[in-house]
C-alpha cells in the first residue's frame, strides 16, 4: 500500500473505533442520534439520493431530511419511508440539523456552487461529494468539511490527472488534506482516509463487489448516520468507510460479488456493525 514511514498513518485492518457507534442507553429518542440534511437527487438521478438516504437511516439516523428535486422524491419514499422532504433550495435553517451531506446525484453547477458556499458559511459538519466537489478553496469555510472524490472527481478538483493521483494517492490525499484543512476520503480499493493534522488511515475493507455506479451514494448516506451519532469526525469517517467495505466482504463470503447491488449493501449493514463490535 506504501504507507508512509510515520506513526501517523496507519492500516484499518480492524475498525479504529469499537463500539463505532455511541450507545446511549434506554433515555435515548430520536433527537438523541441527530438530525441529518441530505441534500441530493435530480429528476434524472433520483436513486442517488435513494442510495444515500437508505445508507443513512440503516445506520442510525435518529432523523433525515432529503432536499430534493419534487420530481425525485416518489422514488426516494418509495424505499426510504423514513425520511421527510423539503423541496426548497438553500440552507439557511442548516444550523438546526446535526450535520449535511451534499452531491449525490447532482450536477456540479452554479445552483450546487451556492449551496456549497452556503454550507461552508455555517457551523454544522459537512460532507460533499459528487456535484458537490469542484476545485475551490476550503480555507475559509467555518465548519468542518469531509469531501469523498473518486479518483476521478478528485482529479477535477485539484486540476491533476487521474493516473498521477493513482501513482501517489495517500500523497495526494493528504497534501490537500492539510493544504485546505478538511478531511480528504479518497475513494477506490484501499480507500485513503487523510485528516489536516497530516495523519491518516488506510482502509482494508471492501472489493469489486463495490465497482458499481451507487456504491458511493450509500457511503455518503452512511457516512451521514455516523457523524451524526459521534463525537469524533474521525472515528465517524474512519468507521463509515470501514463498514461500508465490510458489507460488501461478508456479502462475498458466500456470493459472487459481481451480483453485489448498491441498492443491496443497506441489507448488510446490521451484520457489518455486529462483526465490528
Ligand atoms: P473511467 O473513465 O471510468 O476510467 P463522474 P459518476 C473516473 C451520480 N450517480 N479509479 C472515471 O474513470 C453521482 O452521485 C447516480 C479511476 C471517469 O473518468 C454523480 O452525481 C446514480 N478513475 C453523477 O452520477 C448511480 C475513476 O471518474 C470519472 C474511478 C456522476 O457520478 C451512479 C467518472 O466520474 C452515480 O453514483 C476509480 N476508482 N472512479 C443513480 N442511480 O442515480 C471513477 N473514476 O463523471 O463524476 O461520474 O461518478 O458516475
Ligand atoms: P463512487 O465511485 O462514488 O460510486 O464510489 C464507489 C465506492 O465503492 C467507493 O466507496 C469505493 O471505495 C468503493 N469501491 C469501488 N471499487 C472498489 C474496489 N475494487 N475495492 C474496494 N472498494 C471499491
Ligand atoms: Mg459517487
Amino acid at each position: 500500500i506504501g504507507l508512509p514511514q510515520t506513526a501517523r498513518w496507519t492500516i484499518s485492518t480492524v475498525s479504529a473505533t469499537s463500539p463505532s457507534v455511541q450507545f446511549k442507553g434506554s433515555n435515548a429518542h430520536k433527537g438523541t442520534f441527530g438530525h441529518g440534511l441530505l441534500i441530493a437527487g435530480t429528476k434524472s438521478m433520483p436513486g442517488s439520493a435513494a442510495l444515500a438516504a437508505l445508507g443513512c437511516v440503516s445506520s442510525g439516523a435518529g432523523k433525515l431530511t432529503v432536499q430534493t428535486a419534487e420530481e425525485a422524491v416518489s422514488v426516494i419514499a418509495s424505499h426510504v419511508p423514513e425520511a421527510m422532504y423539503d423541496f426548497h433550495t438553500g440552507v439557511e435553517d442548516a444550523h438546526s440539523f446535526s450535520a449535511i451531506a451534499a452531491g449525490c446525484g447532482r450536477p456540479a453547477d452554479d445552483a450546487m456552487e451556492d449551496i456549497v458556499q452556503q454550507l461552508l458559511q455555517q457551523e454544522k459538519p459537512v460532507i460533499l461529494d459528487a456535484g458537490a466537489l469542484a476545485p475551490r478553496s476550503y480555507k475559509a469555510a467555518k465548519c468542518s468539511v469531509i469531501v469523498t472524490p473518486h479518483p476521478g472527481e478528485f482529479a477535477r478538483m485539484t486540476g491533476k490527472q487521474t493516473k498521477d493521483i493513482q501513482l501517489n494517492r495517500i500523497q495526494e490525499a493528504s497534501q490537500y488534506a492539510v493544504e485546505q484543512g478538511v478531511t480528504v476520503v479518497l475513494k477506490g480499493e484501499y480507500t485513503v482516509i487523510a485528516f489536516s493534522d497530516g495523519s491518516g488511515v488506510v482502509n482494508t475493507t471492501g472489493n469489486e463487489g463495490l465497482s458499481k455506479g451507487g456504491s458511493g451514494d450509500t457511503l455518503t448516506g452512511i457516512l451521514l448516520a455516523l457523524l451524526m451519532r459521534h463525537s469524533s469526525l474521525e472515528e465517524a469517517v474512519k468507521d463509515a468507510v470501514y463498514l461500508h467495505g465490510l458489507c460488501a466482504d461478508i456479502w462475498k463470503r458466500n456470493r459472487p460479488a459481481q451480483a453485489l447491488r448498491p441498492f443491496n449493501l443497506h441489507d448488510w449493514i446490521p451484520a457489518a456493525i455486529s462483526e465490528q463490535k
